[in-house]
């Protein structure tokens, strides 16, 4: 049985690719750690294991003891609270990964997958498709400590063979778990408040396009990227993973065509200059054609799925 191991399980990201572990897999096939127990009693289903991810003695022991297969690193502070704590957000982001690939390069684990951001990219990036080697030139800690935790990977590869895999997501939108932190946060947000018949307002201007994905492409296309043939991956900092672009207002309208009382205001704060160092595009054909990336759920079937989903659920998605 291949061994694997979420750090940050208890995240928006974390518990998604764990609930799709368990189904794949089985819950014991999978480990999951975090700094706090994850809300969600079927992701609680697999083995616990309390880890702040900036402690290198606890990881080092968790993943010596462990002998995983894979480990999942998606402990990070995201875009937003970064900027207001940048020190920590740098401190987190770039301590974990160096210790975990420090775990790797002394043999206790075979794969790592790290996230990248589309928050690597920043004003001289090309607003539209950006390809796959654009300029990075990322305006927040968090995307300095992308940038910077993609050459650490590479390099980790290159002098130690360490078989560590990372993509580019961009904002993420899925209905089983909260984000938190995070500039596109709000595409959440919006389902949440249209499924409750309540109206929305947005902290980005209505025509900020940012390139998005539902929760689903990107677990899937995480699961996919670490089953692929190590021969087939040829970019080892992070691959540009793209599915659509669209706007705040955009997202607005999807709602409508089966919400049309739903009403959305803007108050845009400062998440909105984040928002505007971004690109609206990602051109995806490095992934598409190493390993078989393909998106598959674009805004109208996200909009009907999210809103189903939500308006048929208990839970609040609140932080
Ligand atoms: C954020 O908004 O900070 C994240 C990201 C795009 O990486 N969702």
């Amino acid at each position: 049985m291949v061994r694997r191991l979420v750090i940050g399980a208890a995240g928006q990201l974390g518990i998604e690719l764990v609930l799709r572990m368990q189904s794949e897999f089985g819950a014991a096939a999978v480990d999951i750690s975090d700094i706090r127990v994850p809300d969600n009693e079927s992701v609680m289903r697999s083995k616990f294991l309390h880890l702040d991810a900036t402690d290198e003695g606890t990881i080092s022991k968790i993943l010596e003891e462990g002998q995983y297969d894979e480990v999942y690193h998606l402990a990070a502070m995201l875009s937003a609270t970064g900027e207001k704590k940048p020190l920590a957000a740098w401190d987190l982001n770039m301590q974990s990964l160096l210790h975990i690939l420090e775990a790797a390069k002394d043999g206790w684990v075979k794969r790592v997958f790290w996230p990248s951001s589309i928050a690597v990219f920043g004003p001289l990036t090309p607003k539209n498709n950006v390809p796959q080697n654009a300029p990075l030139d990322p305006t927040t800690v968090y995307g300095i400590s992308k940038q910077a935790g993609e050459f650490w990977c590479r390099y980790y590869h290159e002098k130690y063979g360490v078989d560590v895999r990372s993509v580019r997501y961009p904002g993420l939108i899925g209905h089983r778990s909260t984000p938190g932190g995070g500039t596109t946060d709000y595409a959440v947000e919006i389902y949440e408040c249209a499924a409750r018949g309540k109206s929305y307002t947005c902290f980005l201007k209505a025509d900020q396009a940012l390139p998005m994905m539902y929760m689903d492409d990107a677990v899937r296309g995480t699961l996919e990227l670490m089953r692929a043939p190590k021969d087939q991956i040829r970019v080892r900092t992070s691959y540009n993973l793209g599915a659509m672009s669209f706007t705040p207002s955009e997202i607005g309208e999807s709602i409508r065509q089966q919400k049309p009382e739903f009403q959305l205001n803007y108050i845009p704060d400062q998440r909105q200059a984040i928002a505007e160092s971004w690109p609206c595009s990602i051109d995806d054909s490095d992934a598409k054609e190493d390993w078989g990336w393909q998106a598959k759920i674009m805004i109208d079937d996200m909009t009907n799925i999210m809103l189903d989903a939500l308006s048929t659920t208990n839970e609040t998605l609140e932080p």
